[in-house]
C-alpha cells in the first residue's frame, strides 16, 4: 500500500536517492532541504515519471520555529506521515580539537542534532496520535568509532546513535518503530561540504578504492520499511566491501 514519507535533506546525495526510491514505488513524498531550484527540479522529475504526489519544503532545519511551522501548517491530505527519514547532516572541516573552528562545530552540531531533533520533536505527534510510523535516522560509521580529526562530527553522530536508542525506547509503548541506518563512505556532496568546495581534497577521499553510491544506501533505507508490521531493524552498519572500519580501507 502506498505511503507518505517525509525525507530531509533531499537535494543531493543519500536523500535525492532516497526519495527516488520511494517514488519508483509509487509512494508520495514530502522533500526538503535549503536548495530550493534542487527540490522544485526533484519534485517536478519524480511527479512527472512516477505520478506520483510529492510536496516540497524548502527550510533549514537548524531554524527551530522553521521547523514547527512546516509541519504544523501541512495541509490535512499530507499530515499521515507514515515515515520520517532524517537524513540531512553535514561534515564541516577537519582539523584536530585545538585548531576547530568554532562555526564549523556550531553548523554540525546544529544540523546533525538539534535539526534531527527538532524535525523528530514536531512530526512524532502525529505518529503517535496515530499509533503508527516509522522514524529511521541515518547515522554514520563516525557514530560508531571515533577517527582522527573526526572529533566533533563523530560526536554528533555518536548523538544520532544514542538519541536513535531513546526515541526507540521512548515511542516503543505507541507501536512506532526506531531504525538508525549507519554508512561507512558514500561518495556524495558530503567530502565537497566538508572540504568546503575543495575538489581535489574531496575526490581523494574516494581514491584506490570503490566508495558506495547513494542509491546503495537508499536500498537499504528502503528496504528496513518493507519488513512485516512486527519486525523492525534498530541498527544497520553498510559499509563499502573495501572499508572494514572507520579508517581501515584496502586500497590499490
Ligand atoms: P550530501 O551533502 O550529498 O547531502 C546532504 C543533504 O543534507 C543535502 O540535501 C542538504 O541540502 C541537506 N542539508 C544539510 N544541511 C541542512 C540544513 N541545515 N537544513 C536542511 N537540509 C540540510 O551528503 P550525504 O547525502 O552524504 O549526507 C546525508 C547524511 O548522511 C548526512 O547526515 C551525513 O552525515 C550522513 N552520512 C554520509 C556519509 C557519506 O560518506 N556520504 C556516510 C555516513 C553518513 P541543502 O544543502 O539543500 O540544504
Ligand atoms: C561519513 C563517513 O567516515 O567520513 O559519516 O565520517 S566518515
Amino acid at each position: 500500500m502506498k505511503k507518505t514519507i517525509l525525507i530531509t535533506g533531499a537535494t543531493s546525495g543519500f536523500g535525492k536517492a532516497i526519495a527516488t526510491r520511494f517514488a519508483m514505488d509509487g509512494n508520495d513524498l514530502i522533500l526538503t532541504g535549503r536548495r530550493e531550484a534542487l527540490l522544485l527540479e526533484l519534485s517536478a522529475e519524480l511527479r512527472k515519471k512516477y505520478k506520483i504526489e510529492v510536496l516540497s519544503l524548502c527550510f533549514d532545519v537548524r531554524d527551530m520555529e522553521a521547523v514547527e511551522l512546516a509541519i504544523s501548517s501541512l495541509p490535512e491530505e499530507w499530515k499521515e506521515i507514515d515515515v520520517l527519514v532524517n537524513n540531512a547532516g553535514l561534515a564541516v572541516g577537519m582539523n584536530p580539537i585545538h585548531e576547530g573552528i568554532i562555526d564549523d562545530w556550531e553548523r554540525m552540531i546544529d544540523t546533525n542534532v538539534k535539526g534531527l531533533l527538532y524535525m523528530t520533536r514536531f512530526v512524532s505527534p502525529l505518529m503517535v496520535e496515530r499509533k503508527k510510523g516509522h522514524i529511521i535516522n541515518i547515522g554514520s560509521v563516525a557514530g560508531k568509532e571515533v577517527y582522527p580529526m573526526g572529533n566533533v562530527y563523530c560526536g554528533s553522530k555518536f548523538a544520532v546513535d544514542a538519541i536513535t536508542k531513546g526515541m526507540r525506547i521512548d515511542l516503543v509503548s505507541h507501536n512506532i518503530k526506531v531504525t538508525q541506518v549507519a554508512p561507512g563512505a558514500a561518495d556524495t556532496e558530503f567530502s565537497l561540504v566538508r572540504f568546503k568546495g575543495d575538489k581535489k581534497r574531496a575526490d581523494a577521499v574516494y581514491k584506490g578504492f570503490q566508495p558506495m553510491v547513494a542509491e546503495d544506501v537508499a536500498e537499504v533505507v528502503f528496504y528496513v520499511t518493507t519488513l512485516p508490521d512486527h519486525v523492525n531493524i534498530n541498527d544497520l552498519v553498510i559499509m563499502p566491501t573495501a572499508q572494514a572500519s572507520a579508517v581501515n580501507f584496502f586500497k590499490v
